[in-house]
């Protein structure tokens, strides 16, 4: 499996002291000691790293977030009805728990589990999201579910849906996608089902502005890696002599990120380093853009049975509802 997937483990600032910090250095220094560098697109989200995102997702050519909450309030109803009233919500990664609770809302949804490795920024949003729907039973859980996720007790295990919006699920390779696929469809057995946001191929050069902005916000959150990564493992990185890079890539159909020294680099931590010379890249990002019929072949394979969708009218992005 590429270094450069989320592996399906905590990113070291969720982890305790001690051993599991160490895995974590290694696992960083490894993918960064790798013939092709590479740091795995979870350490993008350190507390600058998440402004940053949340500035991209209000720029102009990051067309993503505001196509996905378009395409759920217009066809809203519709996917009310194919979900099914009074479920269980459960949303992995769902930070500020916006998006849940238009659909919790819409759904007279009975409970809410918000699920995030920044625990601290969930508590707060789940503590607004019960004040804003006060029928909601709605709970915040500290974890990752690609580390297999453990649920209050009391939480209903009928009638579940997992909704994991804003096409997160790109960042995976295949393989990878279709194992987290099937944990989510393991989480929501019992008539449940899934509600999931992906982001479709398009012309090129959209695809590209958007991941390569003009005012170089995303530039700035490619190269915050870095420093974070510097936080964690006590390396050296200069954030300034790394260009950002941000291309399609049509075999796979996926954007890749990758920062690009500017000039020879020396680079070291305790314990080792690296020399990167002129031009030499390190991979920070894959964003995959399935087409949909294979996305749902993804599904497939992950166990699910009947899908349904909605896109927009210039068919660049689907949420799919798919039977456990
Ligand atoms: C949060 C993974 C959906 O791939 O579009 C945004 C992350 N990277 N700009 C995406 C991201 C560069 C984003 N996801």
């Amino acid at each position: 499996m590429p270094a450069i997937a989320p592996s399906l483990a905590l990113p070291c600032q969720a982890q305790p002291a001690g051993q599991a910090r160490a895995e974590c250095r290694s696992e960083i220094t490894d993918a960064l000691l790798a013939p092709q560098a590479s740091i795995s697109p979870k350490y993008f989200y350190d507390r600058r790293g998440s402004e940053l995102f949340e500035a991209i997702t209000r720029l102009p050519e990051y067309y993503l977030t505001r196509t996905e909450r378009a395409l759920m309030r217009r066809h809203g109803r519709a996917i009310a009805e194919a979900v099914g009233a009074g479920r269980v919500v459960i949303e992995p990664g769902a930070g500020s728990c916006d998006k849940a609770r238009d659909l919790c809302r819409r759904l007279a949804a009975t409970h809410f589990v918000g699920v995030d490795i920044s625990a601290d920024y969930l508590q707060g949003a789940v503590a607004r999201l019960r004040a804003a729907l006060p029928g909601l039973d709605a709970r915040a859980v500290g974890g990752d579910i690609t580390a297999g996720l453990r649920l209050p007790p009391d939480i209903p295990g009928q009638r579940r849906l997992v909704f994991y919006p804003g096409s997160s699920i790109g960042n995976f390779d295949p393989p990878q996608a279709v194992a987290l696929l099937a944990q989510m469809r393991a989480l929501a057995q019992g008539g449940g089902a899934l509600l999931i946001g992906i982001d479709l191929p398009k012309p090129r050069a959209v695809l590209e502005a958007a991941y390569d902005d003009a005012a170089g916000v995303t530039a700035a959150f490619n190269r915050n890696v870095l420093a974070h990564v510097n936080s964690l493992i006590g390396s050296d990185f200069d954030p300034r002599q790394w260009r950002h890079r941000a291309f399609f890539n049509p075999v796979v159909s996926r954007i890749e990120m990758h920062l690009e020294a500017l000039g020879p680099q020396r680079v070291r931590w305790p314990g080792g380093g690296r020399d990167f010379a002129a031009g030499e890249r390190i991979h920070t990002e894959n964003s995959y853009k399935h087409p949909l019929p294979a996305f749902t072949a993804l599904l497939r394979q992950a166990g699910f049975a009947s899908t349904q969708s909605w896109t927009d009218a210039r068919g660049w992005y689907a949420v799919v509802h798919a039977r456990a």
